[in-house]
């Protein structure tokens, strides 16, 4: 299904009275508020094609009906998600999960609903029918050499796939490590991990950015071979200047100082993409900004920052992208969430006082230095960001449009309520 702008523009013209009020109290209230909407309308979060099913866990799955059972479906619902926010724009696709056996013409769905495609994931963390070795013990680290060419082949298969679409990044996340002591030569897994990609950074284009994810624990419970942004670092520094760190929110030990990781990553010109999600006890794949949005203003702020003093651009020069999942909401619901969250503290960090917070920490002023940031956090951006959701002529509510469209209901009518995406 489709939502035509005629629709949008019906929805608006209700709540825009409204709106113009509270968006002129804003103006009055921030300085720089016209170029802070502005930014935000230019800014786009990338969807990956695993969080448009319901998630799971190791105890169940309940689905919401009328998942996206195809790679079309999923871009069709990417292009709901779009059309409402103006801010979702890009689809990450996931290989297995995802082949376009097509590509001319997903290409063609794609720009139709103003998508592109972003970075590239493989899969070596599970084994698919028909696989020759299998991955129990490890793909890129594995003790035996035909394990790892099997898994450097599929990352190139990825590679090649992504190139057909226009992609130009390869994400790589290893559920590699070992769950018990004694298990793994941690020297040795690291190094075949290495040689392994360096075996796959040789396959990638001149203009591609390779991004290797790293995970504190799970699936294995012991030692995940990278583990930490120290070992994604490493392995990055080694490969070349194409290669990068990738921050997933979630895959950090409890309570690790995620905006000093992005700072140090951002100065050294090593950080390369940004996965959003938010947990309370590790890896939960909750909603973005559900849980510790303050947490969420400080990364961003870090992230405004440091991308400024390299003079990057916010929009193109990180890979960004929610990776999340969605086990008891709406996932289209959930998203149109994380998007919002992720906005308000894109346009929060916009907003910070950079000038007066320099000055604050020079004189060593702790007090005016934690004021400056409380200030810009607690200041209400939700007219900017709707304000730049109407200058993409997209939705003033896109959740409000959503359920009153009943978006939903009309997907399982189209698709049956036993529709399942592909995915874990
Ligand atoms: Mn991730």
């Amino acid at each position: 299904m489709r939502i035509e702008k005629h629709q949008i523009e019906a929805a608006n013209s209700d709540g825009i009275a409204r709106h113009q009020k509270h968006l002129q109290f804003t103006f009055d209230m921030v300085p720089n508020a016209a170029s802070i909407v502005d930014k935000l309308s230019a800014f786009n979060v990338a969807i990956p094609s695993w969080a448009l099913g319901a998630g799971g866990t190791r105890f169940g799955r309940f689905s919401m009906g009328g998942e996206p059972g195809t790679l079309e479906d999923k871009l069709e619902d990417v292009g709901l998600l779009h059309a409402l926010n103006g801010a979702s724009g890009a689809i990450s696709l996931h290989i297995p999960w995802d082949i376009p056996d097509n590509a001319t013409h997903i290409k063609a769905m794609a720009s139709q609903l103003d998508l592109r495609f972003d970075a590239m994931n493989s899969n070596t963390f599970q084994d698919q029918p028909h696989q020759a070795l299998s991955y129990k013990f490890g793909s890129l680290q594995h003790t035996d050499a035909a394990v790892r060419k099997q898994a450097i082949d599929h990352n190139i298969e990825v590679i090649s796939y992504g190139q057909a679409l226009g992609s130009q990044s390869l994400t790589v996340w290893l559920a590699d490590g070992s769950s018990f002591p004694g298990q793994l030569n941690f020297r040795h897994a690291f190094a075949n991990t290495l040689q392994s990609l360096e075996e796959i950074y040789k396959s990638l284009p001149s203009d591609w950015k390779m991004f290797i994810e790293y995970k504190a624990f799970e699936p294995n419970f012991y030692s995940m071979t990278v583990g930490d942004w120290g070992a994604s670092y490493m392995l990055a520094s080694k490969l070349g200047s194409k290669a990068y760190t990738l921050v997933d929110l979630g895959h950090h030990l409890p309570n690790a100082n995620i905006e000093q990781i992005v700072a140090i990553l951002l100065m050294e010109g090593k950080l390369g993409g940004f996965h959003f999600n938010d947990s309370k006890y590790g890896d939960d794949d909750l909603t973005v900004g559900s849980i510790n949005p303050y947490q969420l203003f400080l990364i961003f702020n870090e992230l405004v920052e440091g991308m400024d003093a390299r003079g990057m651009d916010h929009t193109v020069d990180l890979g960004w992208m929610i990776d999340a999942s969605h086990n008891i909401k709406d996932p289209l619901e959930d998203l149109l969430q994380s998007v919002e969250a992720i906005m308000q503290a894109y346009a929060k960090a916009l907003l910070v006082d950079t000038i007066a917070l320099q000055q604050a920490r020079e004189n060593n002023d702790v007090v005016k230095s934690q004021e400056i940031l409380q200030a810009a956090y607690q200041t209400d951006v939700r007219a900017l960001v709707a304000e730049a959701r109407l200058q993409n002529a997209t939705a003033l509510d896109p959740l409000g449009f959503y359920r009153s469209f009943q978006v939903r209901k009309k997907l399982i009518k189209e698709r049956g309520s036993k529709a399942v995406a592909t995915g874990l």
